[in-house]
Order: structure tokens, then C-alpha cells, then sequence
């Protein structure tokens, strides 16, 4: 290959990521929730950042690939290399990453470690080989006791319900999760088998269902509609079809959906 056409592919690779970094290409699917606005510029400024220094970069490189081409009758020089350039890189690289991650940091603690709201409508997600179970308290707000020795796949209660207890008789089990839109939601969620990982693109909400542990993930859904539920982790031959909706109604038709499925 002659060092022209690789300084021009190089030039051409550098202008193809401008342009949509200049046409502003849609890069992430819509936004529907309140703290996604933080994880979106969080994702554009890194984008931006490393963005800028790979143009930098390849164009270097493109430079020095000119500079340096072969040429009849020139002599081929040896470099040691810098060990100060190479220090220089290192420890600018690290500061990079060590204050993106810092600054990320602000809304993941708000998912995570903050107080969440209330009043909340509380939500269990249960991720079991290959399916979601959402489980809704009912009227009385408050969820059934759940025994894994009760759990009966037989008899269908894949989640282990203690039949006996009273608090669990207006429980709701669903294979979707219908939530009312600009109200506070925390999800408690959980697997029965395997880690499983809750994914709603729209929601920017991926969170690991950790068998054996029940990690709270709170939302505020700022739009109306249905979107995908998918597990994003390989968790089986069967994780492709793991999948479930998020349904996102008005208040009214929520009410209207938990007085439906009431048992
Ligand atoms: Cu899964």
C-alpha cells in the first residue's frame, strides 16, 4: 500500500466520525426518564473527549505517516522513543479516566446510595430463567412474605409465595411492568437462578439481578408508552427470548390496571 492511500484512508476514517459528530446522528434510543438526562451528557462529554483525541491521534498519525514515507535514496534513522512523552500519555490518560469516572460517580450515588423518594410506588423484579416476574403490593401497599421452599414451578408459583400469609393475598404477579408516568418508582430487584441484568434502553436503567440480593433502582418515567424490557446478561441458552414490556400509562389507567388484575 502506498503511504498516500493510507494517509488518505486515515483522513477519510477521521472526517466519517466528525461528520456525525457534527450532524448530531441520534446515537442513544429516546429518553423517558428523569435522571437519564445526567447518564446522557455524562456518555456525550466522554464521547466529545475521547472523540477529540482519537482525531488528534489519527491525524497525527496520517502526518507522520506523509513525513516519514519512503523515499528513493533516504536513510533510515533509529529513535530510542521518550521516556517523558511516554510518562506524560500514561499519566494524562489515567487522570482522564480516574475524573470521568469521578464525575459519574454524582448520579450514580443518586441512584444508589441516596435516600429515594416518598412517597414511591414499589415494584419487585424477579429475573428466573428466561423470564421476569413483576410483582405489584396490591391495596394494602405491602408485599407477601416469599419462601424459597415454597417455590412450585408445577403449581406455578415460580416466586416462592407464602399462600398463608395475608399481607400477599392482594399481591399482583405479572410478566410485564406497568408503571404510571411522572411518578416516583422503586424497583426491587432480584433473581431466582442466575444473574440476570434488567435493561430498559429508554429508562437508562441496567441494572444485574443478583441472586440472593435485592438492589433498589428508583425511576421517574417522563413519558407515556411501551418500551422493551431485556435481560443484558447472557444468563442461559434461553437469554434471547428474555425479554418483558415496560408499559408506561397515566394515572388513571394505572389504577384502572391494578382494580383489572386484582385477584
Ligand atoms: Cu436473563
Amino acid at each position: 500500500m502506498t503511504p498516500l492511500l493510507f494517509v488518505g484512508m486515515i483522513g477519510a476514517l477521521v472526517a466519517l466520525t466528525l461528520y456525525f459528530f457534527a450532524t448530531k446522528a441520534p446515537i442513544l434510543p429516546p429518553l423517558i426518564s428523569e435522571h437519564g438526562q445526567l447518564i446522557d451528557d455524562q456518555i456525550y462529554l466522554t464521547l466529545i473527549i475521547t472523540g477529540a483525541i482519537f482525531a488528534i491521534a489519527q491525524l497525527g498519525l496520517a502526518f507522520l505517516v506523509y513525513k516519514y514515507r519512503h523515499r528513493e535514496g533516504a536513510k533510515a534513522t533509529y529513535l530510542l522513543g521518550s521516556h517523558k512523552l511516554e510518562y506524560t500519555w500514561s499519566a494524562a490518560t489515567l487522570v482522564l479516566f480516574v475524573g470521568l469516572n469521578l464525575m459519574g460517580q454524582k448520579v450514580w450515588a443518586e441512584m444508589h446510595l441516596n435516600e429515594h423518594p416518598k412517597p414511591a410506588i414499589e415494584v419487585e423484579v424477579t429475573g428466573l430463567q428466561f423470564k421476569w416476574y413483576i410483582r405489584y403490593p396490591g391495596k394494602d401497599g405491602v408485599f407477601g412474605r416469599r419462601d424459597v421452599n415454597m417455590i412450585n414451578d408445577a403449581e406455578g408459583n415460580f416466586l416462592g409465595l407464602d399462600k398463608t400469609d395475608p399481607k400477599g393475598a392482594d399481591d399482583i404477579v405479572m410478566g410485564s411492568l406497568t408503571v404510571p408516568v411522572g411518578v416516583p418508582v422503586v424497583m426491587k430487584i432480584g433473581s431466582r437462578d442466575v444473574i440476570h441484568n434488567f435493561g430498559v434502553r429508554e429508562l437508562r436503567v441496567k441494572q444485574d439481578a443478583v441472586p440472593g440480593l435485592a438492589v433498589y433502582i428508583p425511576f421517574k418515567a417522563t413519558q407515556t408508552g411501551s418500551y422493551e424490557v431485556a435481560c443484558m446478561e447472557l444468563c442461559g441458552y434461553g437469554h434471547y427470548q428474555m425479554r418483558s414490556q415496560l408499559n408506561v400509562v397515566t394515572m388513571a389507567e394505572y389504577t384502572k390496571f391494578l382494580a383489572d388484575n386484582a385477584p
